[in-house]
């Protein structure tokens, strides 16, 4: 399976897993968990012959490392970016003292006003990781980087959760506490 062909069945997977699992069947359970099992037999009814193997290696091969599997590898999920309410269990955590978050040019007057707000999805995502954060905003338009003043966030009581693969989440970031970074 050549890369191209991962990434649309993990665009399928992102799209039931985080958002619309209705629409081949399956219900996922409050921690966001659905049996490989049932994913595949959903799927299949689809149209869509996913097997086992393949679906193990669009989670290994994931560059967002966005899906994971229970301890015993039976069941599977979305690790973030949901739009239906799962209750993840991320760990509260001491962010760094500064983290990114990109978006687009054409946001920053209204984010300057307004704050970084989570929109449709559950929280604001940051990043240590500068490039990573250059990329999601490239999704969006003209490139910027707005750096974070996380240890002064954290100061001022407001509460970060760390995902495994170094996305940090909040709930909405002030005006004052960005920066444009370089
Ligand atoms: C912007 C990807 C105007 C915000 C990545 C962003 C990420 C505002 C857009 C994850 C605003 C929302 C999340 C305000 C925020 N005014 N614009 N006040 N506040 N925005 O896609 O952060 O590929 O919902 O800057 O890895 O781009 O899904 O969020 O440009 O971690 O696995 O509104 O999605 O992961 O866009 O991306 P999104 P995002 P996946």
């Amino acid at each position: 399976m050549n890369a191209a062909q991962l990434k649309r069945v993990s665009k399928s997977m992102s799209y039931v897993l985080r958002h619309r699992p209705d629409t081949i069947g399956i219900t996922l359970d409050a921690q966001g968990w659905v049996t490989v099992d049932d994913l595949i037999r959903a799927f299949a009814r689809g149209g869509k012959s996913y097997t086992r193997q393949l679906i193990e290696q669009v989670v290994a091969k994931n560059d967002k490392r966005r899906f994971e599997f229970s301890d015993d590898g039976r069941s599977i999920r979305a690790r973030q970016g949901h739009s239906i309410e799962i209750d993840l269990g991320y760990e509260r955590a001491e962010p760094p003292g500064v983290l990114y978050h990109g978006t687009a040019t054409r946001n920053l007057d209204s984010i300057f006003d307004k704050g970084l707000n989570k929109g449709n999805r559950h929280h604001v995502h940051m990043s240590t990781d500068k490039q990573t954060m250059l990329d999601v905003a490239s999704r969006h338009g003209k490139p910027v980087l707005l750096a974070i003043d996380a240890r002064r966030m954290h100061d001022d009581a407001h509460v970060f959760y760390v995902t495994g693969n170094d996305v940090w989440l909040t709930d909405h970031v002030p005006p004052r506490y960005l920066t444009v970074s370089d």
